[in-house]
Parts: C-alpha cells; structure tokens; sequence
C-alpha cells in the first residue's frame, strides 16, 4: 500500500463549486447520481487530468458536459484525461450503484438495523460516489433522497419534501467528509434555541421508537453548548436546523457532519436507570465537541488529514473548557490529565508514538489517536497559557475571521497566534513536529533566603526521530511554607532550554514546592521527594490538581518502592489517604479522585521508565494489597461514610455523581473487609445506573456477585447498549488468570453480536484493559485477542485496527512475553487479504 506524505502536498487541480446528490435507497442497488459544477483551479496552474476518487462503486453512466464519455474506473478511482477537460467550468454526471446491506465497514453508506446512515470522515465518501475525496476541495451541496422511510435527513435546511422523498440544501461549502445522509424510521425529541442575533433554530434527537425518553439529557447538553460557545467564543450557529440521530453500528463515539451529526447511540441515550454518571458526562462532552465542531472543524476545515490536530486538538481543548464550565475545574483537569497519561503517554513511549501532526500515513483512520487529539488539545492549553487568557481570545477571532471558509494548516494557526500577540512561535512549533513526552527533572537549592529551581528535559527517542531539541514548557509553580501557607501563589516559569533555573527571593524559610500545577505541560515529571513532603502537599497544596498528584505519586512511589525491595511507604501513604478521605470539607468528587490508586499500566509504565522490567502478577498482587490495607485501616469509617453519602433523588450533576462516585469507591473497599455484605445490599436497593453497577463491580472485584449478574442480566436483556456494562465489568473484573477464559466464554455466547463494535469492545477492550489478564504468562490474552482481530478484520478494519494497539506496550514486557506478543504481531502480518489499517499498525508495532 502507498505511504502518503505531508510534504508531497499539491492543491487540487480543479474547483467544485456546486454539488448535486440524488439518492435512490435500497439495501442492495442504491442508485446515487451525481452532478458535479466544476472548473480548473487557477491554483493548480496548467492543464491537469481530473482525478476522482472511488472505491468499491458500479457506474452507471458517465457525462460531461452532457455527452456521454466512455471510461472505465480502476480500483481507486476514475480518471478523466486532460485533453478531454474544458478549460472553462463544465459539469460531469456520473450514476453509480452501491449495497449498503453488505457493508460492514461502517465507512461511506451502509445500513444499522433497517436504518440507512454515512460515515464518510477521512475518506468514506469515496465509497458513495466519485469525488475528489479530499478535505481542501469544499463545494456547495444539494441533496435529494427517495426512499419509503420515513425520516429522510441530510445536512444543512430542509427545502422540499413529498411521499417517499426530501430535498436538503447546505449553504455553506464543506469538504466530502461533512457529507451525512439518514433514512429510516425515526421519532425526534425536538427542541429550539434562538441564538444571539435571533435566528431560531429547530434542533432534533432521532432515535429510534420507544427510545425517545431518553433523549432529553442529550438536548439539554446542547443546548447548553450552543449558548456556551455563543458566550465564550462568539460562535453563533448559522443554519435553521440542527439534527442528531443516534445508529447503534458505528465505528467511533460521534461525527459532526454538517448540521447533521451521527452519533453512537451509547452517547445520546441516557436515564438514570441506564446510564451511570460516567455517561452522563461522556455524553455532555460528545455532544458538545460535535456542536463545536461546526466552528473549528466545518467553517475552518484542515488543509489535509495532517493538519487533523488542527480541528480535533482544538475541538478537545473546547469540549474540556466547556465541560469545566459545567462542572468542576479541578476534577476535570484530574480526570482529563489521567485519560492523557493512559493513553497519549503510553502511546508515545512506544512503537506507534508519532508527532501530534504526523508527517506520513498509509491509512489515515490509524491517526485518529490519543496523541493528535488529547496531546493536540495539551498543545492548545499550552499555547493559552503562554499569551494569556487575552492573548488568546485575540488569536482566536483573528483565526475565526482570517479563516472562515477555508481548509488551514497548523502554519496558518500558529500564525494567528504570532499576529495577535506579537510572539515568536517558532519554538512552540516543535510540539507539533517531534514526539515523544518530555522527560522533566528538578534540582533545588536553598541558601539564604534565595530558593532556586533548576529544571532539565530531555525527549527520549521515538520512531524516526533520534534526537530531539528542547521545547517551550510552561511550568506552573506555587512555593507553600513548612506550615502550609502559600508563599508563592502560581507563577507560569518559562523554560526554553535543556537546563535552566528560576530563582525566587526573600524566602523566610526553605519552601516546599508544588511544580507543574494544573499539569500545565504534558510531561512525566521526575522529581526525587520525599514520602513526608508528598504527604504534606496532598494535605496542604492549594492547587486541587496537585494535592490529588501527591496522593497519586505518593501511591505510585509506595507500590513501585513495594516492587523493587525500597522502602516500605504503604503505612505513610495510608495513613495519609485515611486522613483526606475523612475530611468531610473536600469535595466528594475529589476525595473520590484522591482514592484512586494508579492502575496497573501506569504502574508497568512508571516501572518501565526507570528501567525495571514489570511483572504483571506482582503489580496486581501489590495494588489488591494496598486496597486491603486502605479498606482494613478505613474499615470503622467506611459504613458511616456510605450511609451519609446516600440516596437523595438521582440528578446527573457534578455534586450528586460526586457524593455516588465516593460512596461506590467506599463500597469496593468496604466489600475487601465486610465479604460484600453492604454491595449486596447496595445492589439490591439501587434505583440508578451508576449504583447499580459501583455495587455489581465491588461484588466482582472480591469474586462474588453471580446472583446479581443474573439480575442485572434479567433486568437489562434487552439493551445492547446496558448489557455492554454487564460483559465488560466480567472481564474488567476477573481474576487474571481468568480474564481470557472468560472473554473467551461471552464471546462465544450465540447471543453476542461481535460484528457490532460496542459489543466488540466491551469485551475485547475489557481484556486489553485488564494489565494481568491480558499479560497473563503463557500468552492466551494475545492469542484470543489476535484470534478475534483476524476474525473481525476482513468485516470492519478500522475497529480491528484500533483495538490491535493493546500490543503496543511489547517493548516493557520480559524476553517471554515479547515473544509470544512478536509472534501474534507475525500471525496477524502473515493473515492473507489483510486490511491496510492492520497490516500498517501491526508492521508498525512489531518494527
Ligand atoms: N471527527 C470524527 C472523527 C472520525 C470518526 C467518527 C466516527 C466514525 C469514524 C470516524 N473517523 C473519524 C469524530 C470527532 O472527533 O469528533
Ligand atoms: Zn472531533
């Protein structure tokens, strides 16, 4: 397969400026005729053939400029040679046939139980007709869809409709990946918004009958978020409807095609009887990265799939601000910087780390990564925090006005910036070009009065890049005195080389630091302290996202000192922990951040850092037994704290999912000392989704809980969606040398729909997610889960692909592990008729 690059970029050779679709919908036959208004781009310069992309199409007919042209397409497209081409506008007309019934990739048009739906980002709408698939090529779009079903949608305003058919246009022009289309039988949940220059807008949940109670949460979430970005970007929507519909087969968690987004149902359904907490959030924060995707994404698109991180970077930064907004700040941020460490950072060390804009892909599905989107959102927070909150928001509306209607590239964001704030940004671009997470060390010297911090990175090597300059790292600092009090409120320290020192004055008494607040950069900080001083800042820090470091760090140096014959830290960690999670003045939310303990990738990655080589049982024996001790030292206290958590009438809000979240973390370690007595009871009393399954999960963590699987299972049978919590939380919970076995079992379930990838990954994911199963000597965690690759991969690459990064950690294991993983890593290469998305990630792993 070919490699594209970055640097063999060329503009298109031709204009489309207008885009007509017709539909004729059948599951096997559709008919999709196409008439594209086209004419050379003066950009281009010259006379060019007229590429079209298109894969997997019959055509029909063939026209330009109403003669009929007689050319045959090859296996990606359809060229027309350059002497034939006017050098004026033209129109070409195709007719191609296509069978949505048989597409399981889930890419370009195909079909979710009776319902017909698109996915064409990156590069699906190739498979729908002949097109430049390329997201620079931005065209007006008229749409006309005949079907007999009855809700017939596409993207922009609705302009006319009649028995079995309806007329879409979008005004404003959009690349083919925003292309969505929607057929089937659907109810709407409706709702309105008027934005701030009065323009009403009627907005639409679709799903499907008897799903549309549980609509509201995610019309409510947009709402909030239109207005959201009306108030603190002055982004004002700008067509007359807004549709949602929620497809249960569906390869990502949404898509914000223009006016029309798609999302996974599992991210719009929500009622307190079944959805947890997490969901809730989850589905707030998808909905309102889709909506604001229509600014920084559709207005301003990306030049090429290599500028990706430009709308997705951008668009993560502003669902996290909005959900901060929304709900707490601090847990956010703690939360947030957790997803980033579990995925970007292990993403990075590892064989598949990349820039966060890469500069080759051989399937750009692949590149939909922690690192383009989460690290490409710690970019953007970076870039704010060294021009300011002012500095910013100038930098933003030049790039809104500059931009709108155009395909940029990270060179043009950069520039904004440099304009409106007159910085240099040559250096911060580095960030964008090496990977690899900086390594941040701290020195300190005390001598009267004068405090001097000396700090050193260093970016070990990833694929392809050996050595790396330093970067631009915004360190924020506070300095507390030994009794608690701040002496330094937050300061932003900006270090531009490899080794550089900040000196702070007029110091009564040697301070203790609080470095990185609000992870202000994403970089492993590697800072020798003590167990005293980390104890002293989980009690004392003003920064919420560094008290919670402390306790995190402290549990991390506990179990890794526990692992590697140090010190023995679990009575200083403990005694600490039980001090905070007493503290009835601390959020609920956060003392339930606070009890986490890192999970066992992280400890495997921390290990690996410094060198050792990780075992997967000895982790997991040595986290259970921290649990144990935390429980047993908690025991009295723990009833008490569960009894004044409790109940009240469900609301999904921050201070409710708080108060549930630290009394479900109460109940998992009441259940390592009561034998589950108080779970069980838990369980049978829950009247929300988010309690049923805290108690189900501590029933399991201790071995039990069979008669309430069986419960939950009566109960939930009939939601796919629900029953996923069911089989992952089987898996996620087994004992390890079990956790195969038993993935083994639910797959082979004759009711277990593995072609659908929610259920796909709810078991698959679970097993990859569980470090000691997954690792478990002897290798059957990597046998069944390359089994099931191969089974998947010929149906829906892209999942398979995404889902084969569970091997990505190979290089920390031991020599016996490797192997087994290598020699999965070869069976997987040497499958014939792989797809290219697992044939790229797999050679890219095992290189
Ligand atoms: N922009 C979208 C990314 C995407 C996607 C979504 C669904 C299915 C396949 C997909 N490929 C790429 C989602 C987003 O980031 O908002
Ligand atoms: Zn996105």
């Amino acid at each position: 397969p070919r490699t594209v690059y970055l640097a063999d970029y060329r503009p298109w050779s031709h204009l489309v400026d207008r885009v007509e679709l017709c539909f004729r919908l059948a599951p096997k036959g559709t008919k999709v005729a196409a008439k594209l208004h086209m004419r050379p781009n003066p950009a281009a310069r010259g006379r060019h053939v007229l590429r079209l992309d298109g894969e997997g199409l019959r055509l029909i007919t063939l026209k330009l400029d109403g003669a009929l042209l007689d050319l045959t397409p090859d296996e990606t497209g359809l060229t027309v040679p350059a002497d034939l081409l006017p050098e004026c506008p033209f129109l070409l007309e195709t007719e191609v046939a296509i069978d949505p019934e048989t597409n399981t990739a889930l890419e370009g048009l195909y079909m979710s139980r009776g319902m017909y739906c698109t996915q064409c980002e990156a590069e699906g709408f190739r498979k729908i007709t002949f097109y430049p698939d390329r997201p620079d090529v931005m065209a007006r779009f008229h749409v006309r869809i005949e079907s007999d079903l009855p809700v017939l949608l596409s993207n922009g305003n609705p302009t006319a409709s009649g028995e079995g058919w309806a007329e879409w246009d979008d005004p404003w022009p959009k690349p083919a990946y925003l292309f969505a289309l929607v057929a089937g039988d659907l109810v709407a949940h409706r709702g309105g918004f008027t934005t701030r220059s009065g323009r009403s807008v009627d907005l639409a949940v679709w799903v499907r009958p008897g799903d549309e109670d549980r609509c509201a949460w995610a019309m409510d979430s947009l709402i909030r978020s239109m207005k959201w970005d009306e108030e603190v970007y002055g982004r004002e929507y700008d067509l007359d409807v807004f549709n949602i519909v929620a497809v249960d087969d569906f390869n990502m968690g949404a898509m914000e095609n223009k006016g029309l987004n798609i999302f996974n149902s599992k991210y719009v359904l929500a009622s307190p009887e079944s959805a947890t907490d997490d969901d809730f959030a989850r589905i707030e924060a998808i909905i309102a990265h889709e909506y604001f995707h229509n600014w920084t994404g559709n207005r301003i698109t990306c030049r090429d799939w290599f500028q990706l991180c430009l709308k997705e970077g951008l668009t993560v930064f502003r669902d996290q601000q909005f959900s901060g907004d929304m709900r707490s700040h601090a847990v956010k941020r703690i939360e947030d910087v957790a997803v980033l460490r579990a995925r970007q950072f292990r993403e990075d060390q590892g064989p598949l780390a990349h820039p966060v804009r890469p500069e080759s892909f051989v399937e750009i599905n692949n590149f939909y990564t922690a690192t383009v989107y989460e690290k490409g959102a710690e970019l953007i927070r970076m870039l704010k925090t060294l021009v300011g909150d002012e500095g910013y928001a100038k930098a933003l509306n030049l790039y809104f006005s500059r931009h709108d209607g155009e395909a940029a590239t990270i060179e043009d964001w950069l520039k904004v910036f440099g304009d409106a704030t007159g910085r240099d940004l040559t250096q911060f671009a580095l960030w964008y070009s090496e990977a690899g997470t900086p390594r941040l060390k701290v020195a300190e010297a005390w001598q009267d009065g004068s405090y001097t911090l000396t700090f050193t990175q260093e970016t070990p090597p990833s694929p392809g890049q050996p050595v790396k300059a330093p970067k631009v790292i915004p360190i924020a600092v506070g300095l507390l005195n030994p009794n608690g009090d701040e002496v330094l409120p937050t300061t932003v320290l900006e270090m531009t080389g490899a080794t550089q020192s900040f000196r702070f004055d007029g110091l009564a008494a040697r301070p203790v630091p609080s470095i990185l607040r609000g992870f202000s950069a994403p970089v492993v900080l590697e800072r020798e302290t003590s167990a005293d001083e980390r104890a002293f800042l989980l009690a004392h820090d003003t920064d919420l996202f560094n008290r919670c470091e402390a306790g995190r760090s402290l549990a991390r140096e506990m179990l890794i000192a526990g692992l590697t014959g140090g010190e023995d830290l679990l009575p200083a960690w403990r005694d600490a922990l039980a001090r905070l999670i007493r503290d009835d003045t601390l959020d609920p939310a956060f003392r339930a951040l606070a009890l986490r303990l890192p999970s066992e990738d992280d400890i495997a990655q921390a290990l690996h850092q410094r060198g050792h080589t990780p075992d997967p049982a000895a982790i997991h024996a040595a986290r259970r037994a921290a649990g144990d001790a935390l429980a047993q030292a908690l025991a009295a206290d723990l009833p008490g704290m569960i009894a004044g958590l409790g109940a009240g009438r469900f609301a999904p809000d921050a201070a409710g999912a708080g108060r549930r979240a630290l009394r479900n973390a109460a109940l998992a370690l009441l259940a390592r000392v009561d034998g589950g007595a108080a779970a069980q009871s838990a369980f049978a009393a829950a009247d929300n989704m988010t309690d049923q399954t805290g108690a189900l999960a501590a029933l399991l963590d201790i071995g039990q809980g069979a008669a309430e699987l069986a419960r939950f299972r009566d109960e939930w049978g009939h939601d796919a969606n629900v029953m996923d919590k069911w089989l992952s939380l089987q898996v996620a919970l087994a004992a390890p040398d079990r956790a195969a076995a038993q993935a083994e079992t639910l797959a082979a379930d004759p009711g277990f729909d593995w072609r659908n990838p929610n259920r796909f990954r709810a078991v698959f994911g679970a097993l990859s997610g569980h470090h000691a199963g997954f690792h478990q000597a002897g290798g059957a965690g990597y046998r069944l889960l390359a089994d099931w690759l191969l089974r998947l991969d010929p149906l829906n690459p892209q999942t398979a692909a995404r889902l084969s990064t569970a091997f990505e950690t190979w290089p920390r294991y031991d020599a016996a592990r490797r192997d087994l993983i290598r020699a999965e890593l070869e069976r997987i290469l040497g499958q014939p008729g792989l797809s290219r998305d697992l044939a790229e990630m797999a050679g890219r792993m095992i290189a």
